[in-house]
């Protein structure tokens, strides 16, 4: 059975992700350099149900006139999305079409909740000469867009820009101001990372004066790095729906990842854009996103393991005694529930000590915890490839300095005993150690 739901009845939230992983993301390199180059039907589905989990609600694909396969993969998607429509209430499913009947037919036969209507109107992404040519564009673009509108009037219409920031405003007002009345949102495209945050807010004021019943769309690429702080500063300007990937992923640099959007707006206190969002999915989802490429959670997301992971020694001496003091933002609550302090080289003796005491159980006392340190660094630079330093550090440990398990009672066992030279601190450092989840690990 299949199940719709006018958009008419929908009351969009103060900030709507448009997801659009499965468009602009599967057309990410990444892929490529795996030897992946596509997302499986099964990939695809799992990505969807995922981001519908989480809360979002308007998800964007390909045109099914891309490829058999991308046909045969919006029938798949739209099954699995109306299973999820009792738990989760109902998620819109996007085209993303060239303003061409093709892509328009297809879409609509498809079952698609809603058109993403594009369309270069930038010098460089449509040879035009400036004036009557672009006018002429705008003018097809309208009458196609209109005549849609009038035939499906349930169809959720959006028309952007492509090139947007290249293209002069007025230049975009030409095409915009007749294609206005029939469409809910405006795109601002950022094809390829020109724009700066204060041309975003000046872009996005001035088309919500000049089109104040028209919702305005981010859609930032990372060529510069201003992806995320692009779209933050749209939706302080007022653009209530952004395009986002799950780890920013898309063409070249990509876009404006899902969770690190979230998360900065939480940062920032702005918790009415959050409403209905499930933060504390959002580490499980990139870690789900990064499999799927093949690698793990990358280093500048923000949202992710590296960020609660020390390995210098005066960073991971403070982390033991108090969490806070390398780690400013609330990522517990976005699912990173675990610190991560990684033995190697740049580590202290006061981190050895912690490692080889409560960790290994070894009967130690702080000078042999240096001397064993002091040891272990002449020999970690040397370190075979694929060896790990704590078991290095193990065997210095034990064939070195023949260090001995303590015999811990059966009832201890288990129970962090930290500094249990001083037992006064045991109880306040052990809780801490406890609620920012310490892991000791060394890097495999
Ligand atoms: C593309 C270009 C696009 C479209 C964005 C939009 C862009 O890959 O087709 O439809 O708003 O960055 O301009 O992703
Ligand atoms: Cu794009």
């Amino acid at each position: 059975m299949s199940v719709s739901f006018s958009f008419k009845y929908y009351q969009p939230r103060k900030l709507e992700i448009i997801d659009t992983t499965l468009r602009e993301g599967s057309q990410t390199s990444l892929l490529h350099d795996h030897y992946k180059y596509f997302f499986t039907t099964a990939d695809k589905i799992e990505i969807m149900r995922s981001l519908i989990l989480y809360g979002v609600k308007f998800i964007e694909m390909f045109a099914p006139n891309v490829s058999p396969q991308e046909a045969a993969d919006f029938a798949a998607i739209k099954e699995a999305r109306d299973e999820l429509v009792v738990q989760c209430g109902y998620t819109f499913l996007l085209a993303h079409v060239r303003c061409h009947p093709a892509d328009v037919e297809a879409a609509i036969k498809a079952g698609a909740d809603g058109l993403n209507m594009y369309m270069g109107t930038s010098d460089v992404s449509r040879n035009y000469s400036h004036g009557q040519a672009l006018e002429e564009i705008g003018r097809r673009g309208q009458t196609l867009i209109e005549q849609i509108h009038k035939d499906y009037p349930e169809l959720i219409l959006r028309f952007s820009g492509e090139d947007a920031f290249r293209t002069r405003e007025e230049d975009l007002f030409r095409v915009y101001d007749g294609i206005a009345p029939f469409v809910s949102r405006f795109g601002t495209p950022d094809t390829v990372g020109v724009a700066t945050p204060g041309a975003v807010a000046r872009r996005i004021q001035l088309l919500r004066e000049r089109y104040p019943q028209v919702d305005m769309e981010g859609h930032f690429h990372d060529d510069r790095g201003f992806a995320l702080v692009n779209a933050l500063e749209s939706v302080r300007a007022g653009a209530r729906y952004i395009n986002t990937t799950l780890l920013g992923v898309g063409e070249r640099s990509g876009i404006t990842s899902m969770t690190a959007l979230l998360f900065n707006l939480f940062i920032d206190k702005q918790y009415d854009y959050l409403d209905g969002y499930h933060l504390r999915g959002s580490y499980p989802i990139n870690v789900l996103m990064a499999d799927k490429l093949r690698k793990l959670v990358p280093s500048k997301e923000p949202v992710s393991l590296t960020n609660r992971t020390h390995a210098a020694g005066v960073h991971q001496k403070a982390m033991i005694n108090s969490a806070s003091t390398y780690e400013a933002n609330p990522l517990d609550q976005f699912g990173v529930t675990e610190s991560e302090i990684l033995l190697g080289p740049l580590s202290g003796w006061n981190v050895i000590h912690y490692f080889l005491k409560e960790i290994c159980g070894f009967d130690i006392d702080e000078t042999t915890a240096k001397a064993i340190t002091t040891s272990f660094k002449k020999q970690v630079y040397n370190i075979p490839y694929g060896e790990s330093p704590s078991q290095m550090l193990i065997n210095v440990a034990e064939k070195e300095f023949g260090l001995q398990l303590i015999n811990v009672p059966e009832q201890f066992r288990g129970t962090i005993a930290q500094n249990l030279t001083d037992t006064s601190k045991m109880a306040e450092v052990g809780e801490v150690t406890h609620a920012s989840g310490v892991l000791l690990r060394s890097k495999q």
